[in-house]
């Protein structure tokens, strides 16, 4: 009884995760793959066109890192490396520059992991 339960529950989050991702289930316009390491982000400068849907795929070369788009409510940890990579979406709803930086504490240079994406 408590297995089927866990089974009736497990198929309820995964619903809720399928409604939760129908919103932005399209293809994306533009996927980007952005490497980080310490302390800098690869390519850190990204142009792309206003209400494009991006796909950034984000990939460590060394240790634990974390992606943050300022005011955009984006924030995701990166894995280390070899143990996979962390995808987000983005939506270029307004023209501007949208800074990005390293959210998890890794290192001395942790302050100087940034870098922009230009909507145009
Ligand atoms: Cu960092």
């Amino acid at each position: 009884m408590v297995v089927l339960m866990r089974h009736a529950l497990t198929v309820l989050v995964l619903a809720g995760l399928l409604l939760a991702q129908t919103a932005e289930n399209r293809k994306p316009d533009r996927v980007v793959t952005i490497n980080a390491e310490r302390f800098a982000f690869s390519p850190s400068k990204i142009t792309v066109k206003q209400g494009q849907l991006v796909e950034f795929v984000l990939v460590s070369d060394d240790t634990d890192h974390g992606f943050r788009i300022a005011g955009a409510g984006i924030d995701v940890a990166i894995p280390p490396q070899g143990r996979g990579e962390a995808k987000v979406r983005f939506i270029a709803r307004e023209k501007g520059r949208f800074v990005f930086e390293c959210s998890r504490a890794c290192g001395a240079g942790h302050n100087l992991m940034r870098g922009y994406i230009e909507v145009k």
